[in-house]
């Protein structure tokens, strides 16, 4: 038991809870924890005291928790997203008092955060939604952080999440993001982009692997060397680990072992739909969606293996002798990298959209910055984003930013190549192929739309505008059609 109140309570002691609490107190600042089963109590006490004697102190039974900390009260809660948040407000508030303040650190859907706070404000309480992000380690280490709500309940915690959040040459990976359900937005999208990257690697290696043959070695000094690069982030450092890692039950290589089944909890969908919501294009991001989706299908997909196999299309098109190594190396490199700027230009123009419909008044260099450390898609490019932003803050897109723009016409070629290989080689490169054809739409100046339009004009009397004349025209194509010669 503390003999003095504590600063701040966190409730919710799971992977994210325990380690976010260690970190807390690590920084100095004591803190009660509470738990609904209280077996991750006493198992956070442990660890505190095995980590160094912190000053974290555990409860329980909610109202002592509650009680144990300093007013106005402050409490971070980790629980899982939806109904347990609920469940944990209605738990910890009959003991709070006007002033205090509770932070939800989950992944929740916005909406839901904007509706708890209107509710808490009703009953003289402070709420804000945070974002989390850099999973276990991120949290006991130093995570980034998405505040969105309260700004008076942000400046009461202020001094603790500049002190946890991680650390970069630009200051802390925390900032306040903006008002009612942003700072869980501004997640959702982050992890949105972190599908897309995913997926982006991941389709770079089963180019290198499936057509370009390389080892679980080669595949690690591969990515080990893009980590020394322009690809420098921890999903690629991550990436070139997996690949040394040795199966501890069988031969080989672990990675080859992992069922390719990928799993998801939400994020990414939502992400997908608010970005068909506000009809931003978010081609990328949705390539990832559907590939976890189609990767759940492995039952279906073994079958219709054997149906293709059985017509005579294998798993590999075309014969891969031709394929000079290196090459493909530096090319899937170039295309990996050009992929990912048209990845985070459809995830930051969704965040922009949704900022202007709620009136949030986000500043997209500024999440930039808070993403370059402690969350999963941390990574040296994060700067260059948020250098394009401040060149500009109202850059219509990543990609006409003159630094960006340069960058990708220097890689189409290379990116080209791998996309056409991977077609004709019948691997599948959604991620890599959808953001080529991003580029290759959002930079032509006339697209096929006209036809879309006659059509819809045609059959439904939509009417069209014309490039020379201003005004709606409707015609009569189907009259016309029938009297026209040609
Ligand atoms: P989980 O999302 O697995 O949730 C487990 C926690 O929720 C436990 O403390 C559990 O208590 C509590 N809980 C549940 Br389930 N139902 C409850 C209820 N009805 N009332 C009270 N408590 C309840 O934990 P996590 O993985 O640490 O994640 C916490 C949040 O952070 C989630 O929103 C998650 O999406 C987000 N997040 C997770 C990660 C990650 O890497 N894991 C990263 C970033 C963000 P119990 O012990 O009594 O069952």
């Amino acid at each position: 038991m503390a003999t003095t109140l504590t600063r701040i309570g966190l409730a919710g002691l799971a992977v994210m809870g325990q380690n976010l609490a260690l970190n807390i107190a690590e920084k100095g600042f004591p803190i009660s924890v509470y738990n609904r089963s209280s077996s991750k109590v006493d198992e956070t006490v442990e660890r505190a005291k095995k980590e160094g004697d912190l000053p974290l102190y555990g409860f329980h039974d909610p109202e002592s928790f509650v009680l144990s900390i300093q007013k106005p009260r402050v409490i971070i809660m980790l629980v899982k997203a939806g109904a347990p948040v609920d469940d944990t407000i209605k738990t910890l508030s009959v003991y709070l008092e006007k002033g205090d303040c509770i932070i939800d650190g989950g992944n929740e859907w916005y909406e839901n955060t904007e509706r708890r706070e209107k509710a808490m404000t009703e009953l003289g309480f402070l709420y804000l939604g945070m974002g989390v992000s850099g999973g276990e380690e991120g949290a006991r280490n130093g995570p980034s952080m998405m505040p969105g709500g309260s700004f008076e309940a942000y400046k009461n915690i202020e001094d603790i999440l500049v002190k946890v959040a991680a650390q970069v040459d630009s200051g802390p990976c925390v900032t306040y993001i903006g008002k009612g359900g942003s700072g869980n937005f501004v997640k959702m999208v982050h992890n949105g982009i972190e599908y897309g990257d995913m997926q982006l690697i991941a389709e770079a290696y089963d180019v290198l692997k499936s057509v370009g043959k390389l080892s679980n070695e080669e595949l690690h000094q591969v990515f080990s060397e893009w980590n020394k690069g322009e690809l420098l982030s921890f999903l690629v450092e991550i990436t070139a680990d997996i690949f040394k890692i040795k199966d501890d039950k069988a031969d080989g290589h672990l990675v080859d072992k992992v069922l390719d089944k990928t799993g998801m909890k939400g994020t990414g969908k939502w992400t997908v739909q608010q970005a068909a919501e506000l009809s931003i294009a978010a081609p990328t991001i949705a390539a990832s969606l559907d590939s976890r989706f189609l990767s759940g299908l492995k039952e279906e997909r073994v079958l219709a293996a054997k149906v293709f196999q059985s017509s005579g299309i294998g798993e590999i098109l075309t014969d891969q002798a031709v394929v000079d190594k290196q090459k493909l190396i530096d090319d899937v490199r170039q295309a990996l990298y050009a992929s990912k700027i048209c990845s985070y230009a459809q995830g930051m123009n969704l965040i922009r959209a949704k900022s202007e419909e709620k009136d949030w008044g986000l500043k997209l260099g500024e999440l930039a910055r808070i993403w370059k450390g402690g969350c999963i898609i941390r990574a040296i490019f994060l700067d260059r984003i948020k250098q394009a932003y401040d060149r500009n803050a109202d850059l219509a897109n990543l990609l006409v930013d003159p630094e960006f723009a340069g960058e990708v016409v220097d890689r189409q070629a290379a990116w080209r190549r791998v996309v056409c290989l991977a077609i004709n080689a019948g691997i599948s490169t959604p991620g890599m192929s959808t953001s080529l054809a991003y580029f290759d739409t959002y930079r032509r100046e006339r697209l096929p739309a006209n036809l879309v339009q006659a059509q819809r004009d045609y059959f439904g009397a939509h009417t069209y505008e014309r490039t020379d004349i201003p005004g709606s025209f409707h015609t009569e194509w189907f009259k016309l059609a029938k009297q026209s010669k040609i």
